[in-house]
This record gives C-alpha cells, sequence and structure tokens, in this order.
C-alpha cells in the first residue's frame, strides 16, 4: 500500500522520515509537521529472490535462522530512489529508523571507509556486496545459542544475576551469545570484523556515513548492556568472550560494538553527502538514533501511561508497557530502556510462534482466507468447550521451549490428535492470548487497556477474543498497523525537538493516537477465560518441563 498526497497538499510543509526494517520487509513512511502521515511504501524481501529467503529468513536448520545482510542495503535502496521520484526529499528536516530486535550485522574490516566514501552515482548494494565479514547474520528467530546462555550464565552468577545485569536473563537470539556462537564456529568471520551493529545501526550508519552508536532500547536486547548505567557491561563481555572459547577476546568484542550505547532520542549526526548528492536530501538533514522495532511500537502508539498496554501481533507477538521501577526476571520477559523516556523503563514478553501460528492453523483450517476463519470463530463458544491447543510450530520464547510441537487437549486434559476447523480456529487464537495474560501476570504487567497493532490487528474477531481474555477495551490505530515505522518517525520528530536540549515526549505527543476502540469486553467470556487460566498454565508449564 502507498499514501501519497500529491501537490498543493504538501503544502511545501516540512518532512520526517522513518524507517522499519523487519522480519519479511521494509517499511518506510514520511509524516509532516502536523503527524500526518504523507507517504508510505514498503518492499517485501520475498520479492528479492535473489538472496534465497523464504519471507526474509534463511533457515540453517530449526534452530540457526539467519538473514543477509546486503538484502537490507538493496530494500533500502530501492525504497529511496522510489521516494526520491514521489516526493521533495529536501523538506526531510530529520530520519531515524527501527530494526527487528536482537539480529546483528558482521562488518569488515575496511567497511568504515566504504561506508565514508561511498560513489554517488552508483547504488549502495553494490559499493557494499563484499562489505559483511559474516554475509547471513543471526537474528531474533535464531535460537541456536541455548549452550552458549548457559556458559554465560554460570560465568555471571545464575540467571537472575545476568537479568538484574542486563534486564534479561540469556537468551537464545540476544546478540552477546549469538557473538559467542559466532566465535566459536566462525573464528575467521570474527577476526576479520570491524564492527557489530545492530540491524536498527546498520540502518543509522548508511545513512551517517560511518559506525553510528547502538541506541540504549535496542541495546537492552543484547545481554551485553548494564540496563542502568546504559553503558556496555565489562563482566558481561568477558562472559561472552569465555563463552566463545576465547577469553583474550574481551577486548576485541568491546571494540567491536564501538562507543557506549546514547538514548534513542539523541542526534547523532546530519546526513552524509552520499544521499545528497544520489537523492536530494538537505544537507542539514539530521539523524536521530535508530531503535529496536518493539521500542520504536511503543512510540508510534504514543504510549506514556502505566495501565496502558501494547499487544503487537506482528511476525512474532509482543506485550509491551512503560515500568518505571523495573523488577527484571531471572525465568521470564524482558525490561529494556525506553526509547522516548531516558528516566524510565518498557517491560516487553515476546511470542515467537505469533502470524507463524496464526497463518499457518488458517490455511490448515479454510483455504478461504481470515473472512472463512472468522466465521469459523463464531460457531464455537469462549472457552472452546474445553479444548485448549498449544501450537509450537518454531522452538517457543515465552515460554522457553527449545523444540517444535503441536499438542492438543480435550476438557478432561486428554491429548487429542486433532480437533474439528471450527474448535482448531479458535484453539489457536485463544492459547496465544491466554498465555499473554499468564505471563503478563507473572511480570506483574497491570493491563487497564490494550492497543492492539501488526498485522492481525485489522482483525476485529481476533480482537473481541483478546478483548474478552484480558477483560479489557481494545483500541487500534487510525494510523494502520505499520506502527514501528511510524514510530520511528515520531521519533525523528521527537529527536529533532530535542536537539538541543531533551523535551518531553508529551509535550509533542498527546497519549494514544488510538480514537478507535476496536473491541470492549464480554463480562461472561472473561469470566470463563478466568477460569481457565489456571489450567491453561498448568498444562503449559508441564509442556514446557517435558512432565506431560
Ligand atoms: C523481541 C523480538 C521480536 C523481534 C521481531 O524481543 O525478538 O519481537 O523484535 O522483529
Amino acid at each position: 500500500m502507498r499514501i501519497f498526497t500529491t501537490g498543493t497538499s504538501m503544502g511545501g510543509s516540512n518532512l520526517f522520515l522513518g524507517i522499519d526494517c523487519s522480519t519479511q520487509s521494509m517499511k518506510i513512511t514520511a509524516i509532516n509537521e502536523s503527524l500526518q502521515i504523507k507517504y508510505s511504501d514498503q518492499i517485501e524481501f520475498k520479492s528479492l529472490v535473489q538472496y534465497k529467503t523464504a519471507d526474509g529468513v534463511i533457515r540453517l536448520d530449526d534452530t540457526d535462522i539467519v538473514a543477509p545482510s546486503l538484502m537490507f542495503v538493496e530494500a533500502l535502496d530501492m525504497l529511496l530512489t522510489k521516494l526520491s521520484s514521489e516526493i521533495d526529499i529536501s523538506t526531510i528536516l530529520a530520519m531515524s529508523a527501527s530494526g527487528q530486535q536482537h539480529g546483528s550485522v558482521y562488518l569488515k574490516t575496511g567497511s568504515s571507509l566504504i561506508l565514508q566514501n561511498l560513489d554517488s552515482s552508483k547504488l549502495m548494494q553494490s559499493q557494499l556486496k563484499d562489505a559483511f565479514s559474516i554475509p547471513n547474520g543471526p537474528i531474533w528467530m535464531n535460537s541456536s545459542t541455548s549452550a552458549q546462555c548457559a556458559l554465560i550464565e554460570e560465568a555471571l552468577g545464575g540467571s537472575q544475576i545476568v537479568a538484574d545485569l542486563t534486564g534479561s536473563r540469556s537468551y537464545e537470539r540476544f546478540t552477546g551469545p549469538q557473538i559467542a556462537r559466532i566465535m566459536e564456529i566462525n573464528a575467521e568471520g570474527f577476526l576479520n570484523t570491524e564492527r557489530i551493529c545492530l540491524i536498527s545501526s546498520l540502518i543509522s550508519s548508511l545513512f551517517l556515513g560511518k559506525y553510528a552508536p547502538i541506541d540504549s532500547s535496542d541495546g537492552s536486547g543484547m545481554n551485553l548492556m548494564d540496563i542502568k548505567t546504559s553503558k556496555w557491561s565489562q563482566p558481561c563481555i568477558a562472559a561472552v568472550a569465555k563463552a566463545g572459547k576465547s577469553p583474550n577476546n574481551a577486548k576485541k568484542i568491546l571494540e567491536l560494538l564501538g562507543e557506549n550505547p546514547i538514548p534513542a532520542h539523541e542526534c547523532i549526526g546530519t546526513i552524509s553527502k552520499y544521499f545528497v548528492r544520489r537523492y536530494g536530501f538537505h544537507e542539514r538533514c539530521l539523524i536521530i538514533a535508530s531503535s529496536g522495532d518493539n521500542p520504536c511500537t511503543l512510540a508510534g502508539i504514543r504510549m506514556q501511561k502505566s495501565g496502558d498496554v501494547c499487544v503487537s501481533l506482528g511476525t512474532s507477538s509482543t506485550v509491551l508497557a512503560i515500568v518505571d521501577n523495573p523488577h527484571p526476571s531471572g525465568s521470564e520477559g524482558h525490561i529494556l530502556r525506553n526509547p522516548i523516556d531516558p528516566n524510565s523503563y518498557m517491560a516487553m514478553l515476546c511470542f515467537k510462534n505469533g502470524a507463524l501460528a496464526r497463518n499457518k492453523i488458517m490455511n490448515d483450517v479454510c483455504s478461504e482466507g481470515w473472512d472463512a476463519f472468522n466465521n469459523l470463530l463464531s460457531k464455537t463458544a469462549p472457552g472452546n468447550g474445553g479444548n485448549i491447543g498449544f501450537y509450537y510450530l518454531d522452538p517457543e520464547i515465552t515460554p522457553r521451549l527449545n523444540k517444535s510441537q503441536t499438542l492438543r487437549f480435550d476438557s478432561s486434559n486428554r491429548l487429542i490428535d486433532l480437533f474439528d476447523s471450527a474448535s482448531e480456529a479458535r484453539a489457536v487464537i485463544e492459547s496465544q492470548f491466554l498465555s499473554m495474560r499468564v505471563h503478563a501476570n507473572n511480570l506483574n504487567i497491570n493491563v487497564k487497556r490494550i492497543f492492539a497493532t501488526g498485522g492481525a490487528s485489522v482483525n476485529t474477531a481476533i480482537l473481541q477474543i483478546l478483548s474478552n481474555v484480558f477483560g479489557c477495551e481494545v483500541y487500534v490505530s487510525k494510523s494502520g498497523p505499520n506502527t514501528a515505522a511510524l514510530g520511528s518517525a515520531y521519533r525523528a520528530v521527537h529527536g529533532y525537538k530535542c536537539s538541543p536540549k531533551f523535551l518531553n515526549f508529551s509535550s509533542i505527543f498527546t497519549n494514544g493516537c488510538f480514537e478507535t476502540c476496536s473491541a470492549k469486553p464480554d463480562v461472561k467470556a472473561f469470566e470463563v477465560y478466568s477460569k481457565m487460566l489456571g489450567r491453561f498454565s498448568e498444562l503449559e508449564k508441564r509442556i514446557t518441563l517435558g512432565t506431560l
């Protein structure tokens, strides 16, 4: 979908640009000073067939999942080429980007010179094709580092200590454990590396023409940053080097990470000459630090109050909440720095089998698409007659489960092979939201109202179940489901106005841009789900402990 207002309605107003490099696509959004969307476009990675990905990812095996770093560069080339032919790029005052969290990019020795000297007569893709020491970097779906996670936790004194230090226990997809594994399985690639970026900081490095610092919100998803000080944690880096079987490499890891993380609202410089010459950006266009897609989503829905909770139904499902006094858990969930307020934090839960499970079951039970799926949902009652299903098509992050399995239980907790189509449709949706409620409770996340976003948030039948499970109203944004791209554009505005002095996000953005209440809870259904919660949680525990 592309929205573009031409001619006079652009009114010569200044623009702010946001870019989201997500799992399956790259999206670009330009907003004006009144925060209206003036342009949006996207490119699906599957259309870049030369990279041989399935929807943007390469599955080397069940747990080792990577993405070509050059594909991100080429997608950016393509989006900017189109953008420059359709809007007056010189009116862009500032830009920022969002990147799928945890994914890392390894740049080869000498790449900083390539970035500095990009030739504006050529695309970036052709100039950076040999710039990556590890051409396919691990992404958030990668769960191949259980051994490294265990070693890191052992070196630091246990999972709670790691969580207290970094905001999360050691997680397989986090950058620290991934670095440890790369040091071991690809020592040469590691030694040829000059810089490790996150996907978000790769995008800002391209725009800056030099390596950009990592921001502290995305940096919270690495198991490498001290969550209290936002500085690289020497003990964590030493533990990663030890887990990678090269304790002497601790200094090199620190060098590869670059300067300490910075707040996400910080301006990191002006756009490089390459973009001025090639696309016509103004030479004073500001680059605001990029951040992760979940922090950008929080900004995109303008979430500022505790009790407001975002449920993002994208490739992964996430639950996001603002917390002032965080208590990191050594068993589940994450605490991240808040990208719009340097004095507070955000809590996050991530479920890997989000769209993956929903789409697979939709295709299994009906071939006619989501309307037919919703029709099936209407044929069963809340609680699904006691049927409960667990759909772990990939190893799961929350709850931690390192194998794929699908299990179905009838109302007497008997394992059964199949549900009828209508029960199967309801089971996958109820299971996802019951699990969210169980784990949000575990983290003491107080849910008063829900802001839903991401692809599945356009489906009101699904949102009704979400509302009934949590017993609260669900709102969706009028600006559509691409909240991370919009959030990075909002952060570009925030960062621009924060230069040179910090300004509260609330002084620019009112709380919530969600004027539409899409679902109100049905009291009876909420009671049914509240009663089901204990049984659901018990079954989930038995599955993860392997004690069925
Ligand atoms: C969050 C996570 C996913 C990715 C998806 O911890 O792993 O939500 O950010 O892009």
